[in-house]
């Protein structure tokens, strides 16, 4: 490892977040390696690595997934490191230990505790017994009905049951009364069994109108742990953010305070290294309650990197070198102002309809306070075969009055042709008065809609 760091970094990902990684990786020197399918051969990430390899056909099961092709590329590129983005193998535990076994370097997590964390009912004890506050429910996975069912009696109606190895919304089910829970718990059982690794399903009480706000951290291989703050996610639609920001306009000081402090141990006692976030909800008294962990980075990483300075895809890679978060930060974090980021996809603005296709015209908007982390280019072709991300907008004010003033002269300035976007959706949300006054929760787009 010349200069202490990698040899060289393998990208096993594509779009915005390939080009990010290698971003970071020119600022620290270090060459890099694409990986891409046929359909994006002649993409961005592809042109600016170092190098790049084709590892399959546009069916990411047979290219950003096909772990075998991956690896090999990685060995023919004599690579150390791989950077897996989100999604795709990003927490794939089995692909974290084959990375280690083949003496390539994950940046994320060890892979038991990507696996631990993925396994949703451990990761909430686990919270429990360091003090992270947790919605009342089952103590682990459900045996059966009859626990189920006196389980929520002591708790109340409604509750809602959730897959143990599900996330981001995929085979929950929400009871309102008992007639219903022994039916929607073998329905949860079986759509659990055949979409994910376990049948395992457990319960809590159920959050009708919650905010989502999750906390983003760093953690090195040495113990240390540091809370980024956190960011409002609750402007979403079917599970999918549309918009984030940070801080949240709702989050007190206190409870900030109190559940950073909670988090900071739980982290370090997990064992946890990598950036990471810890995902809440938030209910109508303005309380957290713990409900999962990401163990990657995630697609509204600019937000705090806008109001923290920090670079935390340098940091994550600095981190799976070795280093300690004292020398990766050099001081402490002291936020800044407030940021938000819009997310632009190749979809519909009014019927979410996917829009991909050729981008005939472009062009970026940019000047104080705005960032865009965008894979697109003039001509250049929007599969229909991965998610629709075009480009993230990200723009950071001294307050969020500056934010959002500064966000809407960007959408303005933003041409997109050729393909349908959500820009249109955004300058909508942004002179909306609930949410110009903070006043918003996970139900915002569905009761506009
Ligand atoms: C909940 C909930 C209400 N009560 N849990 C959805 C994604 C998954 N990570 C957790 N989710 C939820 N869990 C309890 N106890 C409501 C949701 C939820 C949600 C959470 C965050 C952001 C958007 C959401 C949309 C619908 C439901």
């Amino acid at each position: 490892m010349a200069s202490g760091l990698f040899r060289k970094v393998l990208i096993a990902n594509r779009g915005e977040i390939a080009l990010r990684v290698i971003c970071a990786c020119r600022d620290l020197g270090i060459p890099t390696v694409a990986v891409y399918s046929e359909a994006d051969r002649n993409s961005l990430p592809v042109r600016f690595a170092d190098q790049a390899i084709c590892i399959g056909p546009a069916r990411s099961a047979r290219s950003y997934l096909d772990i075998p092709s991956i690896i090999s590329a990685a060995e023919i590129t004599n690579v150390d490191a791989i950077h897996p983005g989100y999604g795709f193998l990003s927490e794939n535990a089995g692909f974290a230990e084959v990375c280690r076994d083949s003496g390539i370097k994950f940046i994320g997590p060890k892979p038991e505790v990507i696996s631990s964390m993925g396994i949703k009912e451990r990761a909430r004890a686990i919270m429990k017994d360091y003090g992270v506050p947790i919605l009342p429910g089952s103590p682990g996975v459900l045996s059966g009905p009859e626990e189920a069912e006196e389980l929520a009696e002591k708790i109340g109606y409604p509750i809602i049951l959730k897959a143990s190895a599900g996330g981001g919304g995929r085979g929950m089910r929400i009871v309102n009364e008992r007639s219903e829970l022994a039916n929607m718990l073998s329905q949860a059982q079986q759509e659990a069994g055949a979409s994910f690794t376990s049948a395992d399903v457990y319960l809590e009480k159920y959050i009708g109108a919650p905010r989502h706000i999750e906390f983003q951290l760093l953690a090195d291989e040495h113990g240390n742990v540091e809370i980024l703050g956190e960011r409002e996610c609750s402007i979403q639609r079917r599970h999918q953010k549309l918009l984030e920001e940070s801080p949240s306009p709702a989050l007190r000081p206190e409870v900030r305070e109190r559940v950073s402090a909670k988090l900071k141990e739980a982290i370090k006692a997990i064992g946890y290294s990598n950036a990471g976030t810890v995902e809440f909800l938030m209910d109508e008294k303005g309380d957290l309650y713990f409900i999962e962990v990401n163990a990657r980075i995630q697609v509204e990483h600019p937000v705090t990197e806008a109001v923290t300075g920090v670079d935390l895809v340098k940091a994550q890679i600095l981190i799976a070198a070795g280093q300690t978060l004292p020398e990766i930060l050099g001081g402490p974090i002291v936020p800044r102002g407030h940021a938000i980021e819009c997310r632009i996809n190749a979809e519909h603005p009014v019927t979410f309809a996917p829009s991909p296709g050729r981008i005939t015209g472009l062009s970026l908007p940019g000047g104080i306070g705005i960032r865009v982390d965008t894979h697109a280019y003039q001509d250049g072709i929007i599969p229909p075969y991965y998610d629709s991300l075009v480009a993230k907008l990200i723009a950071h004010g001294r307050d969020r009055t500056e934010a959002i003033q500064r966000m809407k002269r960007a959408l303005d300035l933003f041409v997109i042709e050729g393909i349908h976007t959500s820009i249109p959706l955004h300058k909508r949300i942004l002179n909306e008065q609930d949410f110009v006054d903070g006043n918003f929760d996970t139900n915002f787009i569905k009761r506009w809609m």
